[in-house]
Parts: C-alpha cells; sequence; structure tokens
C-alpha cells in the first residue's frame, strides 16, 4: 500500500493544529503504522504525527547543556542591534514564548507547536559553521560564520511573517541585507538567481532521515529580489542571537513572499543562472512556486489565503498583497502578471 507522506502545511493551520487533532493523534500512538492506512488519513498532519511518533521525526531532547545554547554564542557581544526605524509596524510584537514555540522546520520534525522543534533544535551545534558562496562569482570561498556576522551592518528590523499556512507573526528580527552579503561575494553578471541552501546532517535532524522529502532545504531569489532592501538575512531576534529553532545562525527573511521561501540555517549560497527549485516546489510545484508572493485573492488550491490568524493575539486578521510590503516590493513584479507570481 502506498502512503503518500504530506507536509502538514499542505493544510491550512487551522485544519492543521487544534488541539483535539493533537489530541486524539496522541491517543493512537500506540496503535502503529498499519493504522496509517486503517483510519484513512487524508491529514498530512497525520500522516506526520505518526512518523514522528514512530522515532523519524524528533524525540525529546536530553537534559543537560544544550550544545545549541545561543547564550554562548560567539557574536552575542553583537547584541542588541542598532533599531531601524524604518521597519516599525502597526500592530503588536508576538511575544517570544509564543514564536519560540511553534517553528516549521521540517529538519528537526513535523509538530509545529509543542515545544518540539525548539527542544530537538536545540541540540544542534552552533559552531563550527561555514557558508559556502560559490557559483558564478569571482571567486568562490567558504566563510566562516563569525567572520561573515562581523563583517556586516547587524540591525534590528520589525517584521511581519506570513506562513502559507494561514498563520501569522511580527517578530524583532537582527540581521543584514540580503544586498550587502552580494556586494561581499562579488557575483558575475551572469548570475541570475541566488540559491541558497541549508545544512544537511541527519544525526541531529531526525527529519532528514525521511527519504521521501528531498533534502536538504533550497530555495531561492532572482538577484532583483536579492538585491531589495527588505530581503534580510537573520541572525538574531529578540535582541539576542537567535535561538537554533529560528534557523540559526543564519537565515533568510522574505516577509513579502510566503514563509517557506524564508530558508533557515543556511550553509552555502550559490549564484547561478536558472531558476532554483526549492524543496516544496519540487514536491508539490503546483502548490508552492517559486515566486510564493503573499497575496489574499490567490488562494491556495485547497484553502483561502484571505485571512491569516496572528499567533501572538490570536486574532484573525485580512491578508494583504505582499504581506503589507507592496510599496517596497511590486516594481519587482512590473510587466509580469498571473497567479503563478502569488503561489
Ligand atoms: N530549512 C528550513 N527552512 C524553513 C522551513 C523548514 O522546514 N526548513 N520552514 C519554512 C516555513 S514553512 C516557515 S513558515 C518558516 C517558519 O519560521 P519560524 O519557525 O521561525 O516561524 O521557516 C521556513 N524555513
Ligand atoms: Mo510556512
Amino acid at each position: 500500500m502506498h502512503i503518500r507522506r504530506r507536509p502538514s502545511w499542505e493544510l491550512p493551520e487551522s485544519a492543521a493544529t487544534p488541539e483535539s487533532v493533537y489530541m486524539s493523534r496522541r491517543a493512537l500512538l500506540g496503535a502503529g503504522a498499519g493504522l496509517l492506512g486503517a483510519v484513512g488519513l487524508s491529514a498530512g498532519a497525520e500522516a506526520a504525527g505518526f512518523l514522528d511518533a514512530l522515532g523519524l521525526g524528533g524525540a525529546k531532547a536530553p537534559s543537560g547543556p544544550a550544545p545549541g545554547d545561543p547564550a554562548n554564542d560567539p557574536t552575542r557581544d553583537l547584541y542588541p542591534a542598532r533599531h531601524n526605524d524604518a521597519f516599525t509596524l502597526e500592530r503588536p510584537i508576538t511575544p517570544e514564548d509564543i514564536s519560540a514555540n511553534y517553528n516549521n522546520f521540517y529538519e528537526f520534525g513535523s509538530e509545529r507547536s509543542n515545544y518540539q522543534i525548539a527542544d530537538v533544535a536545540a541540540k544542534m551545534p552552533r559552531r563550527p559553521w561555514t557558508v559556502k558562496i560559490d557559483g558564478l562569482v569571482e571567486k568562490e570561498r567558504e566563510v566562516g560564520i563569525d567572520d561573515i556576522i562581523r563583517a556586516m551592518p547587524l540591525e534590528e528590523r520589525l517584521y511581519r511573517h506570513r506562513c502559507v499556512e494561514a498563520w501569522s507573526m511580527a517578530v524583532p528580527w537582527t540581521g543584514f541585507p540580503v544586498k550587502e552579503l552580494v556586494a561581499f561575494a562579488k557575483p558575475l553578471s551572469s548570475a541570475k538567481f541566488v540559491r541558497m541552501e541549508t545544512f544537511m546532517n541527519p544525526d541531529v535532524a531526525a527529519g532528514q532521515r525521511r527519504f521521501t522529502y528531498p533534502w536538504p532545504y533550497v530555495d531561492g531569489l532572482t538577484m532583483a529580489e536579492a538585491t531589495n532592501d527588505l530581503a534580510f538575512f537573520v541572525t538574531g531576534v529578540y535582541g539576542k542571537p537567535a535561538p537554533n529553532q529560528f534557523g540559526a545562525p543564519l537565515r533568510l527573511a522574505v516577509p513579502w513572499k510566503y514563509g517557506f521561501k524564508s530558508v533557515k540555517s543556511i550553509v552555502r549560497i550559490s549564484f547561478v543562472a536558472e531558476q532554483p527549485v526549492g524543496l516544496w516546489e519540487k514536491i508539490q510545484g503546483r502548490e508552492y512556486g517559486f515566486w510564493a508572493n503573499v497575496n489574499p485573492d490567490v488562494p491556495h488550491p485547497r484553502w483561502s489565503q484571505a485571512t491569516e490568524r496572528d499567533i501572538g493575539t490570536g486574532e484573525r486578521r485580512p491578508t494583504v498583497i505582499y504581506n503589507g510590503y507592496g510599496e517596497q516590493v511590486a516594481s519587482l513584479y512590473a510587466g509580469m502578471s498571473g497567479d503563478k507570481l502569488f503561489m
């Protein structure tokens, strides 16, 4: 029997995470894999939950000092960074204890909430960490993350984040504009896209033992998108080095696009001529495309994108085109049209 494993976020958040679903999933745990088919699972979240329960997703972190503890981060002296007043928000910042325990990071499992991702991700060593800069650049090189962070102008920006699952948050990221790293990388004029790749380490990231996902996680931007001032590389959050579950030590934030474009824990940045194919596009290209710009009027094939739930306040609010950043980014898409831009 073939059981297709779907990522839970193929379901809208409202359908994927109510406590009742979570509880009934737990109640069924003992029954094992055979039950997957027996209960006629159409919900991907359910299947993913079972796989986690079978030890494929992520067990509780052992107690003891976590190698990923941001309190020991070698760049902690750089925080808090200067706040950039050009990036403020009209909505309340999501409390850290909420955003830090509600994460999509499939390398560490598929249970978005209930502290699981945070606990398991904490086992990931943050150093040594290098970033390979390669492809169409003057000179390919591999740079230590601390050398990158210390060479960049760190600042704090308040950004909205809109997941394709229809939840959102408002976060004080610390980091630097992607365009600064592009300048540092010295791409050739033949480079048309920036491709970003997450680490690959199934020993600490049990989710990467699921062969049905085409690891490592990849996504990308056009050069014009990457050099737009809004495109941001995140190194910290809430005024300190980012805890691992947010994608330490280097994570993208492109707030006008759905959250899956914002690649976490980057180890490789490649300048390429061809449009990169992201992990989710590879799995389900009809639903998760390259552009993935936020648009309330273009529904996901299986749910509406008209509104979103703010995980901080619990409020449901209307979704705004380009997640409210149209003034900064709409010109990137001038002359282009069609639904493809928005999914
Ligand atoms: N490597 C990697 N990056 C990733 C993901 C992931 O599973 N793996 N999930 C994406 C999705 S779907 C979202 S919504 C955001 C979630 O970021 P947060 O956990 O900091 O809220 O990370 C994105 N980046
Ligand atoms: Mo997401």
